[in-house]
This record gives C-alpha cells, structure tokens and sequence, in this order.
C-alpha cells in the first residue's frame, strides 16, 4: 500500500520561507505541458533548506537568482539551500494532463483543460509550498492551440491577451489578492458563455460569466439567478461584498466533488450547474441555488480568510455551509429543508462519528486530507457554527463576524481565532464551547421529566460514549430546544454533565416536544410515552420534532418486528398518518416527509447491531400495511395534489406514489408517460423500482431511449439501476452501457457508489465478490472518488457474523502493494484491532 505518514495538528509549524509572489507560465499540451513557476521568496525564520512538495512532475530545471542549482530530494520533497534571506526561484517542469485520471492538479475534462488544486493537488502542478498558510500574488500565462482552445482563464483580472506562432494564443491574468495556492485555477477550452452583470452595494459593475459546454447556455439561467441572489444576500446579510470586476464560473464534467471556490473562478460540476424543467428536478434546483452560493460565499469565508493548516478545514468549510443553508433557507426554503439537514446529521455524520473514522470537527491526524472533506467537517461543523448563532443571536453573531473579517482579512488563521473574534465581539466566554471543535462522538442527552403537585420540569444529562479515535470525553454546552405543546417554546441551555430546569405550573402535564428544529447534533434518550409521540406527529409546531417523533414510533416497532413481537405504535402511526391525510392540507412539503417510510440507511443508526435481512423486512411490511389500511385515504389526498402545479404538491405526490406503489401501477405508468417536468417524471420512474414494478423495465428503457445523449440525465438512471432490486446480476451489462463511464467519478458514484449504500444485494456473497473485483479498478484509476464511496462497507463490525466474516476478507484483500493512500488509509483504520 502506498505509505503516507500521519501529520498532526500538534506539529504544526510556521513555514520556513515565505513566497510573496507566484508567476507562471503555462504551456498546453495533451501530454506534456511544460510549467514555468517564478517565485519571490523570503526567509521566514533561521532554516536555510526551502522545501517544495511536488508530485507526479518530470523536473526540467531549477534556477535560482539566475544560477542553475542541483536540488536533493528529502521525504519525496524537492530541498534548495537558499544562502541569503530572499532570492528568485525558477522551476520548469512537465506534466502529463491526459493520463491524470484522478482529477488532481491539471487534467483533460472532455476537450478542456482544467485544474483541482484542493487540498494539496497544486504539487501536481509544480513544485511549490503546498500549504494553505503560504500566501503570494500569482500572475498566470496561459499558451495554447487557438483553435482549439479559444478561452484560455485563470484568476484574477485579465491583463493581457493576443497570438503566438503556430496557430498558438496566450492570455494573462493577474490576481492581485494574496492566496494560497490550493485556491488556483486554469480552464482552458471552447465554451458557451451566459452572461449577466452585478452592482455592488458600493455601485461597482461586476461581469458575471457562465462557461458551459457549446449548447448548453440557456440550461445556465438557473445557475446565473443564484448566483446573483447569493451576491444581494451577503451584501445584505453581512455587508460582505465581491472583490473582483470579473466571477467567472466553469461546469466541466469531470469533476471529483461538486465544486470549487478558486478566486474568480469557480469551477464547478456541470451537474450543479446546468438545469431546465425537462432534465433537472425540482430537488436538483435547489441544490445548484445551494453549491453556487457555498462556492460564492467562499470568496469571503475561505478566500480573504483563509484556513493556516488542513486540520482547520472547519473554519471555513462549517461556516460556509452554514452561510449556504441559512441563504437558502431564506431563498426558496420549504419547511423540509431544515428535516433534510437533520437526516444528513443524523444518518451520515453519526455513522461517521460511530465508525473507524470518527474524528472532530476539527481533527487532529490526517493521512490523506481527502479523506477528511468529510460529513462531520462539514455538516457537524455547520451544526457548531448554528449553535453558535443560536447562542449570540443574529445581532451579536454578525457583531463576530464584523470583527473576524477586521481582525483576519488577508490572513490563513484557526478555529480558535474564529470564536475568539465571536466571544471577544460579544464580550463572552466560549473556552467551554470550544468543546466542540476538539471533541467527536455524538453526545447522548436523557431527557427525564419532573412532574410533581403541578409542577412540570425537567432533568437532562448528557454522555458522550468513546470512539475509535478517542476515548475520554467530556460534557459540551449545547442549546436544548423545546415545544411545550399548546403553550410555550424556549431554549434551555445545558451548561454541564447535568442540569434541572423548572418550567412552571400547569394543570395537566404538558406534552414535551424535545430538540426543535435539531436545536443540537445529539441523539435523544426520552422514555415518552407511545400516546404523546402519536400527539406530536400529528400537532407539534415544529417540523422537524412531527419527522422525528413519527420515527422514534418506527423505532419502537421495528425493535419489536425485529424480536418477533408486536408493538402498539403501529396503530399509532397508522392512525396519525390517517389523521394528516384526512385533514385540509397546509404543508405540502412537512407532508411529503411525514408520507416516507424511513430508508434501510436511516433504520441502521436506529440500532447499533445491523441486522440487515430484518431492516429490509420490516420496512417492506411497513409499507404494505400502509397500503392496506390507508390506501382511502392516502388516495384520494393523491388525487387532490397531483396536478397541482405547485413544488410541494409534487414532492407530496412523489412521496404518496412510492408509498403506494404496488397498488399504483397503472397510475404510475400514466404518469411517467405524461410527466411535465423531470420532477413529476422521475417521481414517477422512482416509484415504480421502489416497488419493484414489472412496468420498471419499460420506463427505465424509454428514458434511456429519451435522455440516452444526455449523461448528466442518464446519472439518474444508473442510480436507480443500483438501487433496483436485481442491480447485481445487471452490472456486467450496467458496465457496459454508453451511459456509464469507469473514468467519470459522476458515472460510477451513481451506479457503484448508490449500489453499495443503498442495495442490500451489495451485502450477500455475490455482491462482496463483484466489489472486490470492481473496487481495485476504481482506485486504480480515481483514488478519491473511490474513497468517498466505501464508506458503508467500513461499518463490517456492526453486521451480522457471516456477513462480518465476508466484509472482513474483503476489506482485507483490498490492501495490496498498489491501493492508494486514499483508500489504504481508511483500510487501515477500519481493520485496526480494537483495544
Ligand atoms: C463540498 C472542496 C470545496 C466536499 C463537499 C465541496 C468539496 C468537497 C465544495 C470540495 C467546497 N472547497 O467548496 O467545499
Ligand atoms: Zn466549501
């Protein structure tokens, strides 16, 4: 296996020299682009020996102050003695773009040139500082075939363009903001351009430009609109206005996450870019209005203040998200968007926390910074920053904001100096509250109630149980947020291990809903009685507490189902559910998610011991019995919502149809053939595998037959083919199909990585075999997109003992001499013996 050493945290150093200004040259060619890096350096400190990493790069030449120097190679880093305190560096080097599968540093996608650097993919570039906390001012030249690559980008201003011999072009940009080099950026190719423009609050114009391949232009309008949205939202939420003349956003196909904040221009997954009614559902809408403002709000958090090392990826990654939901919530939120964040937390981030790769939001040892875009450095950390809005208000969180962009502006700081900025603006102490940047696990908080002589309170205490990366763990302040049902709501902040509140007198004891709007990302111990959860699925105010209250029922059940016995809360939910679909509709959107039986993949956080054949009968069982008792009803509130040209009526009738599926088909089928909308029609093709419809073969080859040429579309196809019951005895020809690609992460994300999250015929004997034959290929050719898709297979301890048995050799025979550090590093976690 490809052995990477473990950095800490603890051993972070200030960098030995500083590089102040960064120019490049950059000659295009498919096979060997020539990079010519000149670089202004300055000691910072006593060392002499000036370290570059750099991988996967033939050395041309190094120059330095004029003079050819001969480097040495230290721990795969290029070493030069640099004898005084500044001096000029110039490296040439060769790099091979079409070969580099693995989406780092400069690559092909389709025709175009284009370049990840994040985290530490700029070594493939040149030999450089690959380091967030080594600022400079770069200026970029980039020559290429005109023909072939009419628009040749980078960041920053353009500055200079005009022809070369051979047919050949140039441009230069200039960025005149300090960055580091993981926020770099080259695009070269022969695009479309939307364009559109923006005044700042301030009354500058800026050129808003949309790159999209030739033909797609109008299918960028979505993208173009939230853009725009994204620019008046910061200006009006933190007075936060954009920096450049020029934002230019690219959408490439290949692409390894969903985008990229590089100064000026972002370049993006074409997937969130790109949408029209015909091809993009209304999910997908929403989620382009999110990634484009994340990437947008990046410009602040995360470019004029950057992170000073990977282990502070929180600072700007949790805040970023933060900012996109709270933009979203605000833009074209429904009241599901919140229950949506809470199942991501409570499905991903606490199978993360409860597995091999537990670590804190911000953690303390990495092998692989792939490997630590994660759920928790993202979506816990989101969470924190919430708690931390929730705890100083909007008035006094934005007071913290105003004063860390004063403090840090042009600056690669920490977590700390983040809440430092927070506590001092708002003249508090958050040395407690720092918990939760040091801190994983999912704490566990009992809720216990005190009902004596018409006094109502009450006690709760938390734990926070060991993971597999740390043991000891200590109480953290967090926000518990309740509904006292026909009363009051407020916020009860647990301080310690545990704490009594005294809520008042009533006449009866009131009815508690617990942790409103996932006030805190902590699991609830609550003995409520099965009545009262019935009560607030059915009347509580709050969204998320009706989902959860419905789901703690399920639990119950299921739990029952599992020990072959039988449980009241089926008649409960029966009978509640009934109850929401007799009554007049209000929210489309709560109803939508209250009329989903829970997937497998959330009933797994439910129990800590998976037994998987029993999860797949039990929610098979929860669905018919939904079907033969509420089918009336169920119904006849499809009949009324179905052609209401209205978002929450359609995602309420997708739900109802999946719901009702087998009962459904003919329905089904007449809906797919005349859906209006990609919403209404994959809605419908969805329904039809979830129930493993005979009709699903038809509709599945007449949308491939419709969108054949269209691959973005196709995604969803192939993701219902790794969903659909009998996936894996299809997969030779799946694999062979026009519509998949082993080379294009989007492809194999949706076909493998959907199979092995979401098909239970990815844990039987045949499906280990098939994984252990596909999984080398895929990393093999694409590391990271390949680690970002095991993760469910990490979790081998919690299954059954054959299947543990099978998981174990698999796993195991997946390390080899040539596994990436990528994957060999969660390998290796996931396999250590327990102590
Ligand atoms: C989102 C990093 C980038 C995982 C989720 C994103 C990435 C990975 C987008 C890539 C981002 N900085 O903006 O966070
Ligand atoms: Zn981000």
């Amino acid at each position: 296996m490809a052995n990477k050493a473990v950095k800490r945290l603890a051993d972070y150093q200030s960098p030995a020299f500083l590089i102040t200004h960064l120019d490049l040259t950059f000659e295009l060619d498919d096979t060997q682009t020539r990079v010519t890096a000149v670089s202004k350096l300055k000691k910072n400190g006593t060392d002499s020996a000036l370290r570059l990493d750099g991988e996967h790069l033939e050395l041309v030449s190094v120059e330095l102050d004029g003079k050819t120097v001969e480097p040495r190679f230290e721990n795969e880093q290029l070493v030069i003695d640099v004898a005084g305190d500044s001096g000029e560096l110039k490296i040439v080097t060769l790099t091979n773009p079409s070969t580099n599968t693995a989406l780092e540093g400069l690559y092909k996608s389709g025709g175009a040139f284009c370049t990840q650097c994040e985290a530490e993919g700029f070594r493939r570039i040149t030999y450089f500082m690959d380091r967030p906390d080594v600022l400079a001012i770069y200026s970029s030249k980039v020559i290429a075939d005109k023909e072939k690559y009419p628009q040749l980008l980078s960041n920053g201003n353009l500055v200079e363009c005009g022809d070369l011999d051979g047919g050949r072009h140039f441009a230069t940009w200039q960025d005149p903001f300090p960055k580091p080099c993981y926020l770099f950026a080259l695009v070269a190719g022969d695009f479309d351009i939307l364009e559109d423009s923006f005044t700042t609050m301030s009354g500058r114009d800026v050129l808003l430009q949309i790159y999209v391949d030739k033909g797609r232009r109008a299918q960028a309008t979505h993208a173009m609109t939230a853009l725009k949205a994204s620019m008046k939202w910061d200006e009006d939420t933190y007075g936060l206005e954009y920096d450049l003349d020029r934002f230019m956003i690219v959408a490439v196909d290949f692409f390894n996450m969903g985008a990229m904040e590089n100064k000026g221009l972002n370049v993006f997954n074409a997937k969130f870019v790109l949408a029209d009614d015909n091809t993009a559902t209304d999910a997908d809408y929403d989620r382009i209005a999110g990634i484009i403002a994340h990437e947008y709000f990046h410009n602040w958090t995360g470019n004029r203040v950057t992170c000073r090392d990977w282990f502070q990826l929180s600072l700007k990654e949790g805040l970023t998200v933060f900012r996109d939901q709270s933009f979203s919530a605000d833009w074209a939120g429904s009241s599901a968007t919140r229950i949506h964040e809470a199942q991501l937390m409570r499905t991903a981030q606490f199978a993360e926390d409860a597995g091999p790769m537990s670590h804190p939001i911000r953690p303390q040892e990495v092998v692989e910074m792939n490997n630590f875009y994660t759920v928790t450095v993202y979506d816990k950390g989101a969470e924190v920053i919430r708690m931390l809005h929730g705890l100083l208000g909007k008035a006094g969180f934005r007071a913290g904001m105003d004063l860390y962009f004063k403090r840090h502006d042009g600056k690669a700081v920490t977590c700390d100096d983040f809440v430092d900025a927070m506590a001092d603006a708002n003249d508090v102490d958050l040395t407690a509250f720092k918990g939760w940047y040091s801190q994983s696990g999912t704490p566990i908080v009992t809720v216990t109630e005190l009902w004596e002589n018409g006094q109502y309170g009450l006690k709760l205490s938390q734990v926070t149980p060991p993971t597999a990366d740390q043991k000891e763990k200590g109480p953290l302040p967090l926000p518990f947020a309740i509904e006292l049902l026909g009363h009051s709501k407020q916020v009860l902040q647990l301080q310690g291990a545990e704490q009594t509140f005294a809520l008042g007198h009533f006449d009866e004891k009131p009815v508690l809903a617990p942790l409103c709007g996932f006030s805190a990302p902590v699991k609830l111990v609550f003995e409520q009685s099965d009545d009262e959860l019935a009560a607030l699925m059915e009347k509580a105010e709050d969204g998320f507490v009706r989902v959860d209250a419905a789901e703690r029922l399920l639990q119950r059940l299921v739990a029952a189902w599992l020990e072959g016995q039988e449980h009241p809360a089926l008649e409960l939910w029966l009978n509640a559910l009934h109850g929401i679909a007799s009554r007049p509709l209000t929210d489309a959107f709560l109803d939508a998610e209250l009329f989903k039986v829970p997937s497998v993949n959330a009933m797994l956080g439910w129990f800590e011991n998976i037994d998987l054949d029993g999860l797949v009968a039990a929610r098979t069982r929860l669905r018919s019995q939904v079907r033969e008792r509420l089918f009336a009803v169920l119904h006849d509130r499809y009949q009324m919502v179905k052609d209401v040209k209205e978002k929450g009526a359609r995602a309420l009738t997708n739900s109802l149809l999946v719901l009702l599926a087998e009962s459904l088909e003919n329905a089904i089928e007449e809906r797919y053939f005349q859906a209006r909308n990609m919403t209404e029609r994959q809605g419908a093709l969805a329904a039809a595998v979830a129930g493993n419809l005979a009709i699903s073969d038809k509709l599945l080859s007449d949308f491939d037959d419709k969108f054949g040429d269209n691959l973005q579309v196709m995604d969803k196809w192939l993701m219902l083919q790794g969903q659909r019951s009998g996936a894996l005895k299809r997969m030779p020809k799946l694999t062979e199909h026009s519509a998949f690609s082993w080379n294009n992460p989007n492809r194999t994300r949706s076909l493998i990585g959907v199979f092995i999250a979401h098909n239970p015929e990815a844990h039987s004997d045949a499906g280990y075999q098939w994984l252990s034959e596909v999984l080398p290929k895929l990393d093999s050719i694409n590391p990271q997109a390949t680690a970002r898709m095991v993760g469910p297979l990490l979790q081998w301890r919690r299954f059954d003992a054959k299947r543990r048995q099978s998981l174990e050799a698999l796993l195991t025979g997946l390390q080899t001499p040539t596994t990436s550090a990528d994957l060999g590093e969660l390998l290796g976690k996931a396999l250590a013996k327990k102590d």
